[in-house]
C-alpha cells in the first residue's frame, strides 16, 4: 500500500436506471465502458437509493443519511448547511475537495437571470474548489458561462427552458442537440474533469465529485448517439392492463414508447463514451494505481414501464434501483458481484472505509468494503425508502427486502408487493388473508428500521 491515502472520484449520473447497462444483463445497452468497469471491478447489483428524487436522495448519497435526518424529504429543500457532507469529512482527513457538474442541494428557482449557480452558492458544503452545473440551459451557471465564453454562436442551441427538464411530459419532448458534440453539458463535465486530473499539483490525494447531468430530460443528445440504436431492437415497457387502466399515458403508441427509450439509451452511451476518456486520462496523468472510482446513480426513471415517466413516490423498482460501480484494480478484486441488498447511504461510508477517513458522528450508512473485497458476502437484509411532501400531501416509507416490497403511507394504508409474482410490483396484496403473517412481520420490522434510523445528533457527550 502506497503511504498516501487514496484518491477518489466518485461519479454519479442523474436519473440513470440499472437496467441501462450492457454488463448488467441488458445486451441491447450499448456501454462498453461501464461493462468494463463492471469487468474490472466489483458490481453491486442491489443497490437502492433512499428517496426516490433527486435533491433528497442526493443530500443521502452525500451525507450517508436518511432523508428524516437530514431533513431534505423531496425536492425543493435546501439541505442544511449544517450538514457535514463526503467533502467536509475529506477536507478534514487531508483531501482537497472538488466537484466538477451537478450537486442539486439547492432548489432550482425561476427561468432566467433571477437565478444563477455557483461556488459562491454552493460555499459551506465542503469543496474548496467547484465548477457547478445544475440544469444546464435555463439559467446562469458554470456550464453556460463556459459556452458563452468559448463558443458563443451555439447559446441558443443549448439553452432550453427548465420546465423542458421537469415533469412526466418532458419524457416525451425529444430533439436532437443543436450545437456540436464537444459543447454538450455531458463533453463539458468530462473536458472540465480531464483538465482537472492533467494539471492536479496538489500533494494532498484528491476527492472529486464529477455529476453528470444527464440521462435526466431534456432527451437531446447529439444525434451520432441515437443513431447508434435501431428502434426495432428496443425493448418496449412492461405495462399491465392495470397500469393502463390508471395512467393518463394509456393511447401512447408503441413508437413513441421506443423514440423516447432510444434518446434515453442514447444520452446513456454518450456518458460511457466520456467515462471512457475520464479513465483513459487517469492513466495518462499517473494516477490509476492510486485512485478509487465510484458509479452511481441519484434514482431511475420509468421510461413507460407501469404506464409512466419520471420519477416519484410511486417507489418501483425502477425508480429506486440504481447501477453501482467500484472500480479500482490496483485494490479491490476484478469481475466481482455484490448481490445483497444495500442502500445508496452505505457508498460513502464504503468509500470513507478504503480510503482510512474517518467518518463524523450521525453517518447512518455502513460500510461495505469487506463484501467488496470478497470478505463475505454479507450486506443488508432490507433496504428503506423515505418520502414526504407537505405541498402535495404525500408521506410515504418503503421497506424492500429480496421478495417483498411493503408501502406505509401517512394516512396509516398499506400497500403489498410480492415480488414473487410474475407481474412485478402490480397486485396489492395487502388485504388478503394469506398475506397477513407477512405484512405484520414486515409492518414490525419498518417501525424497527425506523427506530434505528432516528437520528443520534445532537451526541450525547455527558453522563449527566
Ligand atoms: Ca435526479
Amino acid at each position: 500500500m502506497p503511504t498516501q491515502k487514496p484518491n477518489v472520484i466518485f461519479i454519479t449520473t442523474d436519473q440513470q436506471r440499472y437496467d441501462t447497462i450492457a454488463a448488467n444483463g441488458y445486451p441491447h445497452m450499448i456501454t462498453p465502458t461501464l461493462d468494463r468497469m463492471i469487468a474490472d471491478g466489483v458490481n453491486v447489483e442491489n443497490c437502492f437509493v433512499q428517496n426516490p428524487v433527486c435533491m433528497a436522495s442526493r443530500s443521502s448519497i452525500w451525507t450517508g443519511r436518511y432523508p428524516q435526518n437530514h431533513g431534505v424529504t423531496t425536492n425543493g429543500i435546501q439541505l442544511p448547511k449544517t450538514e457535514v457532507t463526503m467533502a467536509h469529512t475529506f477536507l478534514q482527513n487531508g483531501y482537497h475537495t472538488a466537484n466538477i457538474g451537478k450537486l442539486h442541494f439547492v432548489p432550482h428557482k425561476g427561468e432566467g437571470r433571477d437565478h444563477s449557480i455557483n461556488a459562491t452558492v454552493y460555499s459551506g458544503y465542503g469543496y474548496e474548489y467547484n465548477l457547478v452545473s445544475e440544469a444546464p440551459g435555463p439559467y446562469p451557471d458554470d456550464y453556460m458561462s463556459w459556452v458563452e465564453r468559448e463558443a458563443p454562436q451555439y447559446i441558443d442551441g443549448v439553452r432550453y427552458r427548465l420546465a423542458q427538464s421537469v415533469g412526466p411530459e418532458s419524457l416525451f419532448d425529444l430533439w436532437d442537440f443543436q450545437a456540436p458534440e464537444e459543447i454538450h453539458n455531458t463533453a463539458w463535465v468530462a473536458t472540465q474533469t480531464r483538465e482537472f486530473l492533467l494539471n492536479y499539483r496538489d500533494p494532498r490525494p484528491f476527492f472529486l465529485t464529477v455529476g453528470f447531468f444527464y440521462p435526466h430530460p431534456p432527451l437531446n443528445p447529439p444525434r451520432s448517439y441515437v443513431d447508434m440504436y435501431d428502434p426495432a431492437t428496443i425493448p418496449m415497457p412492461t405495462q399491465h392492463p392495470s397500469d393502463m387502466a390508471r395512467s393518463r399515458n394509456a393511447g401512447v403508441s408503441d413508437e413513441t414508447w421506443r423514440q423516447m427509450r432510444r434518446y434515453y439509451y442514447a444520452l446513456v452511451t454518450q456518458i460511457d463514451r466520456h467515462l471512457a476518456t475520464i479513465l483513459e486520462t487517469l492513466q495518462a496523468a499517473g494516477l490509476a494505481d492510486n485512485t478509487i472510482v465510484v458509479f452511481l446513480s441519484d434514482h431511475g426513471e420509468m421510461l413507460g414501464d407501469h404506464c409512466e415517466t419520471s420519477k416519484g413516490p410511486s417507489n418501483y423498482d425502477e425508480i429506486l434501483h440504481v447501477p453501482c460501480i467500484f472500480y479500482a484494480p490496483w485494490l479491490l478484486p476484478s469481475k466481482r458481484k455484490v448481490s445483497g441488498l444495500v442502500e445508496a447511504i452505505d457508498v460513502f461510508p464504503t468509500v470513507a472505509d478504503l480510503c482510512g477517513v474517518r467518518l463524523e458522528r450521525g453517518v447512518k450508512g455502513r460500510s461495505i468494503a469487506a463484501a467488496l473485497k470478497g470478505e463475505t458476502d454479507e450486506t443488508r437484509p432490507d433496504v428503506l425508502a423515505e418520502y414526504k411532501d407537505t405541498r402535495n400531501g404525500i408521506h410515504v416509507k418503503t421497506l424492500r427486502d429480496e421478495r417483498y416490497k411493503y408501502f406505509y403511507y401517512g394516512d396509516g394504508r398499506e400497500v403489498l408487493y410480492d415480488l414473487a409474482d410474475a407481474d412485478q410490483e402490480v397486485i396489492d396484496h395487502a388485504a388478503e388473508p394469506e398475506y397477513e403473517p407477512t405484512i405484520q412481520a414486515l409492518r414490525k420490522r419498518l417501525l424497527t428500521r425506523l427506530m434505528q434510523a432516528q437520528d443520534d445528533l445532537p451526541p450525547k457527550t455527558h453522563d449527566w
